[in-house]
């Protein structure tokens, strides 16, 4: 073996792995969008085109990477979701992180003309960061995704209401903070409805709930399997067979990847689709 001088240098390499057995999240964030958004003039507060380019990034990610079980966007962020027990192709967060920030920006580039059609991309161009956690349960990645899914209604709620005293009420922004101080969900809803005749529970799904994408099977009953214990007294990963490992992997390609804007909070969501937490794959929808 040819040794140099110069390889000691890899002793500076320290590891930086992600614990086993925990749910990881990457979650990645567009940097500097107030001023991105601005220059592109999303519409306030919310701009489709822009969520839908996220989104279609998002999906991207997911089919290079089928580790990922489940990803969740709103606003400029997205958080992708890897299964406790799959053998994850890497293990080194910072590896894990760059792969999938890379994936998505090079997407969200690459897609961009194809949802603003009429203003092409100019330095500087974006870019995202991220970060990887680990969770030890499914109740705590439960909580994580129910903790995005309410900063997105608080927030949407409150830009909602915020933007209507504006652009319908003629306010400046500093008088429509003012009338929001201070104010519950059910004061904004308020105001929404009897000033501007706006039923905030018509607004939209994709802006009131984000966006959740995931392979799509055959729902279940709720009731009919018992995930969570399963998974939860799983030590390490299943060793699967090679056969095994290759029908999962042919189904899961077969599967459809959708995006929808559904309620992730409650169990209903999580129990009529076990393989989300289960990592195995379910049945793929007889065609008709
Ligand atoms: N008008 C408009 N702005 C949006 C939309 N989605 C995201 N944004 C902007 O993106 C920002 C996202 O918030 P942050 O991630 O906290 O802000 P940031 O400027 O990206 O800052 P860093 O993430 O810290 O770099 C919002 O505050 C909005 O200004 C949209 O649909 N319409
Ligand atoms: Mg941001």
């Amino acid at each position: 073996m040819a040794n140099s001088k110069f390889e000691y240098v890899k002793q500076f390499e320290q590891p930086d792995q992600l614990l086993p057995n925990t749910w990881v999240v990457v979650r990645i964030d567009g940097r500097g969008f107030t001023k991105f958004s601005t220059k592109y003039g999303f519409e306030k507060p919310n701009d489709k085109r822009a969520l839908d380019l996220m989104n279609a990034a998002a999906r991207a990610v997911m089919s290079e990477l089928p580790d990922i079980t489940i990803a969740y966007g709103v606003s400029d962020e997205y958080s992708f979701v890897f299964q406790k027990s799959c053998t994850l192709f890497e293990r080194r967060a910072s590896k894990l992180v760059s792969t999938i920030v890379s994936t998505f920006t090079a997407y969200y580039v690459h897609l961009w003309t194809s949802y603003f059609t009429d203003i092409p991309l100019s330095p500087p161009l974006p870019s995202f960061d991220g970060r990887a956690v680990c969770y030890p349960s499914i109740q705590n990645l439960r909580d994580y995704m129910s903790w995005r899914q309410v900063d997105c209604h608080i927030n949407n709620l409150y830009n909602t209401t915020f933007w209507a005293l504006i652009q319908l009420g003629g306010m400046d922004a500093t008088e429509a903070e003012q009338s929001l101080k201070g104010t519950f969900s059910a004061d904004k809803n308020e105001i929404l409805f009897s000033k501007f005749h706006i039923n905030y529970n018509n607004e939209p799904e994709i802006f009131k709930k984000g966006s959740v994408i995931f392979r799509d099977y055959e729902l279940v009953e709720p009731g009919t399997h018992n995930v969570v214990e399963e998974v939860e007294k799983m030590a390490e990963p299943i060793q699967q067979s090679k056969s095994q490992a290759e029908k999962d992997k042919k189904k899961r390609a077969k599967a459809p990847i959708v995006i929808e804007h559904l309620d992730i909070i409650k169990d209903d969501f999580w129990d009529r689709r076990p393989w989300l937490l289960s990592n195995k794959p379910g049945q793929i929808p007889k065609e008709t």
